[in-house]
């Protein structure tokens, strides 16, 4: 849908509400598909699967209710800085460029000879730095900063591509090289009147041939527009931001290197941190989610399965515990899925609530290596690594 469209679709809907009332304008709008369209994005954003934050698109936790270990590509999380580029594979190519490349001269590889690399597929979660970020203000009373999501910024997706390293090793990237920078095609940042360039993020060597894939397929299908087409780095267990989508070029490097994306954001800042911030985040942390609308409404004397969803980067799952009185008692939930790292898993616990009126159902991660949900989060001003406990309310009727 194109802006112009939007807005002809609003002002259609405004001059309707003005004939009607107030209060029915109100209801057309906050019903209006031109209200939740997020611009930018190219995918449809069906309401009862996601939630518009500004450029962004946010899977409602209820959607996740019934799909598999996969996020389906149309019900994956969408976190744009600026807009999706509608790119085209027969365009695109990356160059491999800097001081940390043999004789330092570029390399450059279309999208014909990515493919025709020897190819690997994992299984990863991508999850946003910021994920559950809205709960450090409505359950520590800590205003943050950022896109206030709930616990949607996450999805698991099968992705097919090339490991960086054999990129790098064709690049003829030097023993002298110790970080890489991996830059999106997508516009420039401008935040606060301030241009902060192209996304971009550094890896340091040693993650960077690890793990990280160059990836031109998600779920066995190319990938979408909104999520990196043609080709996105995937970073395991690392915060989203890492996962550079429409991915142009690769800087590699022999000595450090830094970016707004490694200074200015995405380190904790913050009473009880250094003043120019903790080093910058590389891994993420744990959670677990009720795939139920928050409100939810559930009739008494019927038996519920509360099913949800856990993860830890760390680690497997190890155990999930749930309280359906408000963290008074707990259960173990039952683990419909052997955990493995970068994934997650689902869980289930049933429940036959009695007494009406609302109440709060808590799920607690603990994962292999010895990480459990906390109760509070520690602070940070732009509320990263969102950890404890959350608080869902319902209400039996
Ligand atoms: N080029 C580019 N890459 C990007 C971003 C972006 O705005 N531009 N957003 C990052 C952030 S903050 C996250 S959380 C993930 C989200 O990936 P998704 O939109 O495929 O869910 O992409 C990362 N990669
Ligand atoms: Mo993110």
């Amino acid at each position: 849908m194109s802006p112009a469209v939007d807005r002809r679709d609003l002002l259609k809907l405004l001059a309707a509400g003005s004939l009607a009332g107030p209060a029915v304008a109100a209801a057309q709008l906050a019903a209006a598909p031109a209200a939740r369209a997020a611009p930018g994005i190219v995918k449809p954003l069906p309401p009862e699967v996601f939630t518009v934050r500004g450029t962004n698109a946010e899977t409602r936790t209820d959607a996740f209710r019934g799909t598999g270990l996969l996020t389906p590509a149309d019900r994956f999380f969408v976190r744009n800085h600026t807009a999706t580029p509608r790119l085209s594979e027969r365009d695109w190519k990356l160059t491999v460029w800097g001081s940390g490349l043999r004789g330092r001269r570029a390399v450059e590889f279309d999208y014909a000879r990515l493919r025709s690399l020897p190819s690997v597929t994992r299984t990863a979660v991508v999850e946003c730095a910021g994920n559950g970020r809205s709960y450090f203000a409505s359950q520590q009373g800590e205003p943050v900063s950022g896109t206030p999501w709930t616990l949607g910024a996450i999805g698991a997706a099968r992705w097919r591509g090339v490991r960086l390293r054999d990129v790098l090793e064709r690049a003829g990237a030097s023993p002298s090289a110790v970080a890489v920078m991996p830059r999106g095609l997508d516009d420039e940042f401008v935040t606060d009147g301030v241009n902060l360039g192209r996304v971009r993020r550094p890896l340091p060597l040693a993650k960077a041939v690890d793990d990280v894939i160059l990836a031109y397929e998600m779920n066995g299908e190319p990938l979408p527009y909104d999520h990196g087409f043609p080709v996105r780095v995937v970073v395991p267990s690392w915060i989203g931001i890492a996962s550079v989508k429409w991915v142009g070029d690769i800087e590699v490097s022999e000595t450090p290197l830094d970016s707004p994306w490694t200074t200015r954001f995405y380190r904790l800042f913050g009473a009880g941190h250094p003043p120019e911030g903790s080093a910058p985040l590389t891994r993420q942390t744990l959670k677990s989610a009720f795939e139920l609308a928050p409100g939810a409404q559930l009739p008494a004397g019927r038996e519920h399965l509360l099913t949800g969803r856990a993860w830890s980067a760390a680690a497997p799952v190890r155990q999930v515990e749930v309280s359906v009185d408000g963290g008074a008692h707990w259960q173990t939930a039952r683990l419909c899925d052997v955990p493995r790292r970068d994934g997650w898993v689902r869980w289930a616990v049933p429940w036959r609530p009695e007494r009406t009126g609302p109440v709060h159902l808590l799920s607690r991660t603990t994962d292999r290596a010895g990480n459990t949900q906390p109760v509070r989060s520690a602070h940070n001003t732009q509320g990263y690594l969102f950890d404890a406990v959350v608080r869902h309310q319902v209400t039996v009727t």
